[in-house]
């Protein structure tokens, strides 16, 4: 036991001042109830090829963010998305006495389809799609290791601690592999904007 100890002790000391194994980390939002923030902190952080960057959510109030790398606008997921249904398609609320109902949009290219607005898990989950446009969806508390070239790597919401649904992540970890800026925002508050610099 003391040995290993010691081991990564001398293991730490002969490698350079910043190690590459170092995960930098953060913060997604913050604050509180009074005063939430919609920022990153730090906005930009500077990393070496090979090392990781973890993102969490430290806000007192469960206000959840996303970490959200998109190659173009097209790219940019939105939270709700409308999908097409068959007209004879029935909708039943849950619990089902509850009075909640889809939102149904008129469908005029196509009348025996109809349009539902539905929330959309390329925003709100942890995905990656890739350059040729393969859509991976990642496990909650995602880590990844990101080239640059993919279309969408997104962190889907991160909750802070105890504050989210039970799947919900309360992390998101990157390990990036090639020099480049890399510009991030998040999909809830578009002006919430962040940078990571890999050299
Ligand atoms: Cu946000």
């Amino acid at each position: 036991m003391t040995i290993a100890i010691a081991n990564v002790t001398l293991a730490q000391s002969n490698s350079d001042s910043t190690p590459t194994t170092t995960s930098v980390k953060v913060q997604a939002g913050g604050g509180n109830s009074t005063l939430p923030y919609t920022i990153f902190n730090p906005q930009s952080v500077q990393v070496k090829a090979g090392q990781s960057v973890m993102w969490y959510n430290p806000s007192k109030v469960g206000e959840p963010h996303t970490v959200t790398f998109a190659l173009d606008n097209k790219t940019k997921p939105d939270l709700s998305a409308t999908f097409a249904v068959r007209n004879s398609s029935s909708f039943m609320p849950i619990p089902s006495n509850s009075t909640s109902e889809p939102v149904i949009i008129p469908n005029h290219q196509n009348p025996s389809m109809s349009m539902i607005l539905g929330s959309n898990a390329v925003a709100s989950n942890p995905v990656v799609i890739d350059s040729a446009g393969n859509v991976k969806h990642l496990v909650h508390n995602a880590a990844y290791s990101i080239i640059g070239n993919e279309k969408l790597v997104n962190s889907g919401l991160v909750f802070p601690k105890g504050m989210g649904p039970p799947n919900g992540s309360t992390s998101f970890t990157l390990t990036f592999e090639r020099a480049g800026t890399y510009n991030y925002y998040c999909i809830l508050h578009p002006w919430q904007k962040g940078k990571v610099v890999v050299q």
